[in-house]
């Protein structure tokens, strides 16, 4: 290596650093097992869920956030969580309700012109093509406040929220159609569907309802069209979960339901409780819907109701079309499931130890035979049990939900009182395995194992409550998920994983190599319309407009300034700041916060993104950059000025440093030294067959970025150079040699990538 000044060497070497090989010590295998107290059970454990640095996880996992509003991300089968989505609840990493367009995505989920800030989301969905996961889009709903939200996966961020228009709370959501034409969401408790309309509960059964919403998706826009949207009116039982049919039972659709005795509690006035009253009766009911041909009946227009501008099926619609049918369930079930090729409906019994299997091949029969043991209270036609079912097979105590696995008729069902997992036939209705988990699991997972093709090898259990299994954390204690080994004939129990955000409900789990994420915007795309940001402007075209009381900035960031560096107006003024990333280098993110003014963005590479305030106290309001971009980050800044009323500029000078000849030219050398290392990695580089690898061939493009930002820096030196302007002179300098050193940076990294990954020389 050429000489080089110290602070550019540390740097360089600092950049390097990965090369070095990490001498591993003498230590052996035994002894490490010895000393942790490990067994060789724990070590095959260790080693199938173990990733090495520089590898990836096999499978990608969305789980609800439960009360944080939130999705988690974490992969398998590591359990390292990847990220958290904001989704109804403001974010801050991710600008994610502190900038204008993420603020206008949760606004959408308003609810009577109110901000409602948390969410309880509970069941993801990713979206299908042909009944497999298609790794494009991810649903979730809130529960408490009946909103679902749409994330796009390209981006990972939440494009949409909608109101659920005529629920009260909801639950059965978000459960996809085969070729996500729709979004099922079912509610949970009755109530009257008109807004702010009040009935005491004596009219429970007469004026209060349930129901099940379909939301249609635009897969082109990636949105959801409440116009198209309708729902079908249902007596009110208490929804619950749903499940679109698929391959056999395609075009139909699934939701359970309890609490069909309609019991109203009132335990403060002496009436036994809702508990009671809602699981007097020894069934409930399975809703089986043709929602196919709801969806002709609807654009038919025939009998359709608008409740709250929504479009509703009455059930004497339903009725009469045919596109309604109930079927008993054992009391108080809970989840329905149906299996890969589509032809069997798994109901769990909660408070019975069975589960249900019903054959749709039956369901059918019936239906087109038109044999019915009765009609529910509301006319709804109800096909017999025994004429409905396949087979029941008891797995144990509190069964609520069921996943399927890639081997024929396997099934693995979750026992919440039993705090087990139950592997099981249901072609042959027999049990074949369980495996005790800690504690209290809820529903279980596994991989792509509510599409038609499930993955198998892994199960998640969703463990409600964690107990004794982490340290102490205080009396709220992290939820569990465990990781389950099911490629073999016994389950295996895996690894351990705290989740401390919230009760994560429901999880889904994708392929990782279905995801195909983008790394950067094109440059000035808002993230949340997916469309060109009107604030957006390119490298030069910064500037800062005043009409009156409004100023607004159009800054760029780039490693490591931002333009404009001062922002001047007058106390009172309604500020607006759009701020355009610039970089095209991967992970090259860059923050932006401007002191007490609660305003925070995320400007990913690309991204434009606007904050707006008032500027109602005058004074002095540093801003930055809050992601540490480079190693002159913390110069990433600039200063609001906050002028007070009737402030005139003052003659004063800024201060200046004192820079001489020598300076200058010291500068200028480290310019010429740094150039020559570039240029020696730039040789090496292209000595090898670097093209081969796509990940290098987008640095060496970044650090070309980088270094065509020096151009006519040369010529504007030189000029102040030629006037003896040193302070100029030695700064544009630097200046160049700030692009160099993130040159040197990007090509020190592909050449250790190259390194590592065995390139060739060519020629
Ligand atoms: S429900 Cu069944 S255990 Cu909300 Cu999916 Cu939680
Ligand atoms: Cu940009 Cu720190």
């Amino acid at each position: 290596m050429k000489q080089f000044n110290k602070q550019g060497t540390a740097l360089l070497l600092a950049a390097g650093m990965g090369l070095a090989a990490t001498a591993w010590s003498a230590e052996s295998l035994q002894d490490v097992l010895k000393e942790r107290g490990l067994s060789q059970q724990d070590l095959l454990a260790a080693a199938k869920t173990y990733v090495p640095t520089g590898k990836r996880d096999e499978f990608v996992t969305f789980s609800s956030g439960g009360q944080s509003g939130q999705v988690i991300v974490y992969g398998i089968p590591s359990m390292r969580i990847l990220k958290y989505i904001g989704v109804f609840t403001p974010e801050p990493w991710q600008g994610y309700g502190f900038d204008e367009s993420s603020k206008k995505v949760l606004a959408g989920g308003r609810i009577d012109g109110k901000d409602i800030t948390w969410g309880d989301t509970h069941h993801p969905a990713i979206s299908e093509t042909n009944g497999e996961y298609d790794g494009q889009f991810l649903f979730i709903n809130d529960k408490a406040n009946p909103r679902l939200a749409v994330i796009d996966l390209r981006d990972f961020e939440t494009k949409q929220i909608v109101v659920n228009p005529i629920f009260k709370s909801e639950h059965g959501g978000a459960f996809v159609t085969t070729n996500t034409e729709y979004v099922i969401e079912a509610a949970q408790y009755p109530a009257p569907l008109e807004n702010k309309k009040f009935y005491p509960l004596e009219e429970m059964n007469e004026k209060y309802r349930g129901g099940v919403t379909y939301w249609k998706f635009d897969r082109k826009e990636g949105r959801i069209l409440p116009n198209e949207s309708f729902t079908f009116e249902l007596p009110p039982y208490w929804q619950d979960l749903s499940d679109a049919g698929k391959l056999a039972s395609e075009g139909w659709s699934f939701t359970n339901s309890f609490c069909s005795e309609r019991y109203v509690g009132g335990i403060e006035k002496g009436r036994p409780p809702y508990e009671a009253g809602c699981s007097a009766k020894d069934t409930d009911y399975l809703h089986v819907f043709n929602w196919k041909k709801a969806v002709e009946i609807v654009k038919s227009g025939k009998g359709i109701k608008t409740i709250n501008g929504h479009k509703v099926i009455p059930m004497e619609v339903s009725i009469k079309e045919g596109l309604l049918f109930l079927i008993p369930e054992p009391k108080s079930p809970h989840g329905v499931d149906v299996t890969p090729d589509g032809k069997f409906i798994i109901v769990a019994g909660k408070l019975d130890t069975h589960v249900s299997v019903y054959s749709f091949e039956k369901i059918q029969a019936a239906i087109s035979a038109g044999k019915f043991e009765s009609k529910d209270a509301y006319g709804i036609p109800v096909i017999g049990m025994k004429d409905a079912l396949h087979t029941q097979v008891s797995l144990g105590l509190g069964p609520l939900h069921t996943q399927y696995d890639s081997k024929p008729c396997v099934a693995y069902t979750s026992l919440y009182v039993d705090s087990q997992v139950a592997k099981w036939n249901y072609c042959e209705g027999k049990v074949l395995d369980k495996l005790s988990v800690h504690y209290n699991i809820g529903h279980l997972m596994t991989m792509e194992g509510d599409s038609t093709k499930p993955a198998g090898k892994y199960l998640v259990a969703l463990n409600k409550l964690s107990i004794d299994r982490f340290v102490p954390v205080g009396p709220l204690q992290p939820q569990s998920h465990q990781l389950i080994d099911i490629s073999g004939d016994k389950m295996q129990l895996l690894y351990d994983m705290p989740l401390p955000l919230g009760e994560p409900h429901y999880a889904v789990s994708i392929d990782a190599k279905k995801l195909k994420p983008a790394v950067r915007y094109k440059v000035g795309t808002d993230s949340r319309t997916d469309k060109p940001h009107p604030g957006a402007v390119r490298a030069g075209e910064e500037k800062t407009v005043k009409k009156g009381n409004k100023v607004e900035v159009f800054a760029t960031l780039i490693r490591s300034h931002i333009t404009p560096e001062t922002i001047e107006v007058d106390v009172g003024d309604e500020v607006t700041i759009n701020l355009t990333n610039l970089e095209r280098a991967q992970d090259e993110t860059h923050g932006f916060t401007v002191s007490t003014y609660n305003v925070h963005a995320s400007v990913e590479p690309g991204k434009t993104v606007q904050v707006k305030f008032k500027a109602d106290k005058e004074g002095v309001y540093p801003y930055y950059c809050t992601e540490f971009c480079s190693a002159l980050h913390l110069e990433m800044m600039g200063y609001l000025l906050v002028k007070p009323k009737g402030w005139k500029p003052t003659k004063m000078e800024l201060a200046k440093g004192s820079y001489t000849e020598a300076d200058y030219k010291a500068t200028v050398k480290k310019v010429v030294d740094t150039q020559a290392i570039i240029d020696s990695v730039v040789a090496y580089i292209t000595s090898v067959n670097y093209k081969d690898f796509p990940d290098v061939v987008a640095m060496v493009e970044d650090a070309f970025d980088q270094l065509g930002k020096t151009k006519g820096l040369k010529e504007k030196h030189e000029g102040f150079a030629a006037k003896k302007d040193w302070e100029n002179a030695n700064l544009w300098a630097e200046q160049i040699w700030q692009y160099q050193v993130k040159t040197a940076d990007l090509g020190l990294r592909a050449k250790t990538y190259l390194e590592q990954n065995g390139a060739k020389k060519v020629k």
